[in-house]
């Protein structure tokens, strides 16, 4: 049985944040505004197929995915890159690969206890984020 994301989280802390959004490209407006977020996700899994909302106060994401299945990301809102996504297992990891223009672009998910661990991969960067169950 793989992990159980369903439901949803919220934002509890954050680390270089500020260099993930610097890989991306992100003006230093956007970034203030950004470090300042306390974003909540609210996850869907049903099988193979998830969702993921990531919403706050200045912007909201949303994304939709089948694991191993490609589909074009349109990063909307963020850095409106577009990527070729893939979602897959790693154990109990949910591991994302975005590949387009950014090197090394992509996430991974997990859970320990009643913890939603995020971490947020550009370049040389790495950005971990931790999402507490509401
Ligand atoms: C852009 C970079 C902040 C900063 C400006 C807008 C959405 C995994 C995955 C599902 C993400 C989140 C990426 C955040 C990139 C910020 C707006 C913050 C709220 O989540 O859960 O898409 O990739």
């Amino acid at each position: 049985m793989p992990a159980d994301f369903n439901g949803t989280w919220n934002f509890m802390n954050s680390d270089n944040f500020e260099g993930y959004m610097l890989a991306l490209g992100i003006d230093f407006a956007t970034r203030k505004i950004a470090k300042m977020l306390k974003p909540q996700k609210v996850i869907k899994q049903e099988g193979d197929s998830f969702s993921i909302h990531t919403t706050s106060t200045f912007r909201s994401y949303f994304v939709q995915f089948k694991i191993g299945e490609e589909f074009e990301e349109d990063n909307k809102g963020l850095d409106h890159r577009k990527c070729k996504s893939v979602v897959t297992w790693d154990n109990d990891k949910l591991v994302c690969v975005q590949t387009g223009d950014k090197k090394n672009r992509g996430w991974t998910h997990w859970i320990e206890g009643d913890e939603l661990y995020l971490e947020l991969r550009c370049e040389d960067q790495v950005c971990k984020q931790v999402y507490k169950r509401a």
